[in-house]
């Protein structure tokens, strides 16, 4: 399939994303241990316990990598900044060098011509903040609203966007409830506190940015449509629980002021004290949203502890990670969130692709047809009235997909992680002829 830019809005923007601890190389230009660190050094919890100490080495090539997202005829280039590499105790001494670093990107993509979309924390959270507690400690909207104030004052006057946190689902959820991801609790108490504490430092981020005058604020959610795997009372029931902690909790809060009914029924008891009084926080006003979207799933109800619910299997093909491949998805989430969070404020697309057992021998005509596949679904979703703005397209080249190590490739350039040689792939002369055309 063919797309153009004349497909779209007058105004679209097209982007790739990135983070840090995902390529920039860990052990480089004197960042502190993360907690990514020392999950990954416990067995079991990474595949081969692959770690991002080098990563793609991009500390020292982003140059070359810059020149990449140039090459694509993108408009904006989505990357993080990392905690630990500007202030490697979390708190306190800053590290010159890493500030260094993200002036120098930053400047790097204005001399191309791209903007700079900035998210402050992308996951690697400065193992001295995670010893006292992480995400679950009261003070962690203290820590994050200085680190905020620390990089933004350096690189926030040329920033096209910031956001604070990627993915408040994967921070908290995923990585203390389902033990997942860093730091890996399985612990109800620990989850509700950290989905508390990570929305309260987003709106302390918010207003740190803006007393320093920045603006194009956003958030950075990731959704996931789901769907009853039958038609019974249970497992729609449980399709509903499943949504309200995947969706809705974070929607509700940053824009409701509310947390979801279905999710207070098991988190309630175990939220901080007066956690009602920190919506006028929560719900900053933004200027967009982004949706991180990739998949779909299908749910049904399971006799177990709150939240009672599992995956059942689906028919549709399947990427690299075992996920279902669902445009309409996309449609429908980005239709449905205008209608019942946002209204007229912006979206954007902030991540969207697809892993593949990608080889130098190969084409990835699979990538191809899922991107082509997704902004479709941006079309239809614009033409039925949500106001998309953007589509990041994740992500730029292969990197560390966390847990799951190096093996799952998302990029639309091919990484040799042995020597480090980038090699744009079809997808990326495919989106390079739409970008551009
Ligand atoms: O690689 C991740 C990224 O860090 C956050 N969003 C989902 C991607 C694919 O799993």
């Amino acid at each position: 399939m063919q797309l153009s830019r004349g497909d779209f809005p007058k105004d679209f923007l097209f982007g790739v994303a990135t983070s840090a601890y995902q390529i920039e190389g860990h052990q480089f230009g004197g960042a502190g241990p993360t907690h990514w660190d020392s999950f990954a050094a416990t067995p079991g919890n990474v595949v081969r316990a692959e770690h991002g100490a080098r990563a793609c080495d991009h500390y020292h090539r982003w140059a070359e990598d810059l020149d990449l997202v140039a090459g694509l005829g993108a408009d904006v280039y989505r990357f993080s900044t990392s905690w630990a590499r500007i202030l490697p105790e979390g708190r306190g001494q800053p590290n010159a060098a890493g500030l260094d670093f993200y002036d120098r990107l930053v400047d790097g993509m204005l001399a191309r011509g791209i903007k700079p979309a900035a998210t402050l924390y992308h996951w690697e959270l400065p193992q001295a903040l995670a010893d006292r507690g992480g995400w679950r400690n009261a003070c962690m909207p203290d820590w994050f609203a200085d680190y905020t104030h620390l990089i933004m004052s350096r690189i926030g006057d040329r920033l096209w966007s910031a956001a604070p946190i990627n993915e408040p689902w994967c921070v908290s959820w995923l990585s203390h409830f389902d033990g997942v991801h860093a730091p890996g609790m399985r612990d109800i108490r620990a989850t509700a506190r950290a989905m508390h504490h990570v929305l309260l430092s987003h709106g302390r981020a918010i207003a740190v940015m803006r007393d320093l005058g920045m603006q194009n604020l956003g958030a950075v959610c990731n959704v996931e449509w789901a769907e009853p795997a039958s038609t019974t009372p249970e497992d729609q029931a449980a399709a509903r629980r499943y949504d309200a902690i995947y969706n809705r909790f974070f929607l509700d809060g940053l824009f409701h002021g509310t947390y979801p009914p279905e999710v207070l029924a098991g988190l309630e008891p175990h939220l901080p004290k007066g956690w009602q009084d920190d919506f006028t926080t929560i719900r900053a006003p933004l200027d967009w949203l982004g949706l991180n979207y990739y998949t779909r799933k299908l749910i049904r109800h399971a006799d177990t502890a709150w939240p009672s619910y599992a995956e059942a299997p689906t028919r549709l093909p399947l990427t690299q990670m075992g996920w279902e491949i669902y445009p309409d998805g996309l449609r429908d989430f980005l239709i449905r969130t205008a209608r019942t969070h946002t209204g007229d404020l912006p979206l954007f697309v902030t991540e969207n692709g697809m892993a593949n057992c990608d080889t130098l021998a190969q084409p990835d005509t699979a990538r191809i047809a899922y991107l082509a596949d997704h902004l479709t679904a941006v079309r239809q979703a614009i033409a039925a009235g949500a106001p998309v703005a953007g589509y990041f397209a994740w992500s730029l080249m292969d990197n560390y997909e966390w847990s799951l190590g190096y093996e799952k490739r998302f990029g639309l350039v091919h990484v040799d992680f042995d020597r480090l040689a980038r090699t744009p792939k079809a997808s990326y002369h495919a989106l390079a002829r739409w970008w551009r055309g």
